[in-house]
């Protein structure tokens, strides 16, 4: 694959977020979100770490963004932390020195020629909202959210054309208060918790998008989007009954965002399955959703065959009633190679057909890929020069960008790529264990930055030199 496979004026971009990689929990009157308190309990946390110092971006952000340019990047995807802004989430009183701290991270990439992406909601909601009144479980949320939204928009919105509301509607409804694997936690598999905090989300969505609408952006000019995360669902077998549990997996991942947003309700496989656990929209929410949206962001690591499967109680998605499988029944062909986490295995033509499939199912929309990358454990026992040899991302990236590149041509209207992550970092509940950077971060030694092999790859790629071009 090469940078000539990719449309004029594509953008190719690289990501992170906020609260894994900022530290610096205590500076700048930032408030505590519900990361900082969840990791107060150690055994939430794989390694029982926290991201309180992360990788201090906070404080080495122009070295980062100065690392980023050398490598030739146009863009950065980066996250803006709620509690910086306004540190009890009311909504009333903006944070100076939050905004001033997002001021010169903008400024600073602009005078580098990268032009911000960026995020509002990465996951780290001002734990005040959750402590008084139930974080994204109440509908109250939409308002204060919205409010912060326009704060964003009036202070950075000069400069930053390109939004994203939420990141992952999907994962913090799921594991933050279905499961509770991620903050605010709290919950063990609660059914209608986990659907409630998703609808808020999407209320939230629009009520953003709508002001944005209304009050910025006949001056500003901006686009505005939401990141959903999809996997792409491929048949385990021929059988019809694993046909329909692959479509009603993508509804449970992608439907369950997409459709209300575009098409005014949840899909039909899930009114089914979830009755009154799936809340209603009223007429007047269906007018606020209704295509307040300027383009997907498409969050995709991996690929899986799924079958049907009888019970309702299947705990990850809640009644989708599927189960997800890594070898085909009847050759035992493999899905692909599997990366350090457990859930990612290595698919690149996954995101083709992903790409393809959100494409016909919306009507063409506009669509970023806003994260893709893998990770590799971190390795304690090996040389700096061996874990900067990360040949496996290479190819990763490699096959990825060159599905990307077909599906383009097959008519999808993907306008940009970035690579999670730019940086090594705090990765949830896996800590500090799993490592996505395409930069190293050298916990053990000052926090130093060392660019990895794949870091160096697509600084050729971008250039449209050599080693790009023989990938
Ligand atoms: C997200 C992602 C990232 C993760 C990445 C690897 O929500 O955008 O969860 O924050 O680090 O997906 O798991």
């Amino acid at each position: 694959v090469t940078r000539a496979d990719f449309p004029d004026g594509f953008v190719f971009g690289v990501a992170t977020s906020a609260y894994q990689i900022e530290g610096a929990r205590w500076e700048g009157g930032k408030g505590d979100n519900i990361w900082d308190v969840f990791c107060e309990n150690k055994e939430r946390i794989l390694d029982g770490s926290s991201g309180e110092v992360a990788v201090d971006h906070y404080h080495r952000y122009k070295e980062d963004i100065e690392l980023m340019a050398s490598l030739g990047f146009h863009a950065y995807r980066f996250s803006i932390s709620w509690p910086r802004i306004f540190p009890d989430g009311l909504g009333e009183n903006v944070n100076e020195q939050g905004v001033a701290f997002y001021n010169d991270l903008i400024n600073f990439m602009i005078e580098k020629g990268i032009e911000p992406y960026a995020t509002l909601y990465h996951w780290d909601l001002p734990h005040n909202l959750q402590q008084t009144v139930g974080g994204w479980v109440s509908d109250k949320i939409v308002e204060y959210f919205a409010l912060y939204a326009e704060a964003c928009f009036a202070n950075f919105g000069d400069r930053v054309k390109h939004w994203i509301t939420i990141n992952e509607p999907l994962q913090t409804a799921v594991n933050g208060y279905g499961i509770g694997h991620f903050a605010p936690g709290g919950c063990q598999g609660e059914t209608a918790r986990c659907y409630l905090a998703a609808h808020n989300q999407i209320l939230a969505h629009a009520a953003a998008v709508d002001a944005y609408r209304r009050k910025f952006k006949a001056v500003q000019g901006g686009e505005v989007g939401l990141v959903v995360d999809c996997e792409w669902a491929e048949p385990f077998s021929e059988k019809t009954e694993d046909q329909v549990a692959t479509e009603r997996r993508l509804d449970f991942q992608l439907g369950w965002y997409l459709d209300p947003i575009y098409f005014g309700d949840y899909p039909e496989s899930m009114r089914q399955r979830l009755g009154n656990d799936l809340p209603t929209f009223s007429e007047k929410d269906k007018e606020l959703i209704r295509n307040k949206i300027d383009f997907v962001g498409i969050n995709h690591y991996t690929s899986r065959f799924i079958a049907h499967h009888q019970d309702p109680d299947d705990i990850y998605f809640y009644r989708v009633q599927q189960v997800e499988r890594i070898e085909k029944w009847n050759t035992g062909e493999k899905i692909g190679e599997r990366a350090a986490s457990e859930w990612l295995f290595i698919v690149p033509w996954g995101l083709r057909r992903l790409l393809n499939y959100v494409a016909k199912r919306y009507g063409n929309p506009v669509i970023y890929v806003t994260e893709n990358g893998m990770d590799e454990e971190d390795d304690q026992s090996a040389t700096l020069d061996q874990v900067l040899n990360d040949t496996t991302r290479v190819s990763y990236f490699k096959g990825y960008l060159a599905s990307v590149a077909q599906a383009i041509k097959d008519g999808a209207d993907v306008r940009g790529y970035f690579a999670w992550s730019f940086l090594d970092n705090f990765e949830w509940a896996m800590g500090y264990t799993k490592r996505f950077g395409i930069v190293y971060v050298d916990y053990k030694n000052g926090l130093s930055r060392h660019p990895k092999a794949s870091a160096r790859w697509f600084r050729h790629f971008l250039k449209g030199e050599e080693a790009g071009n023989k990938a």
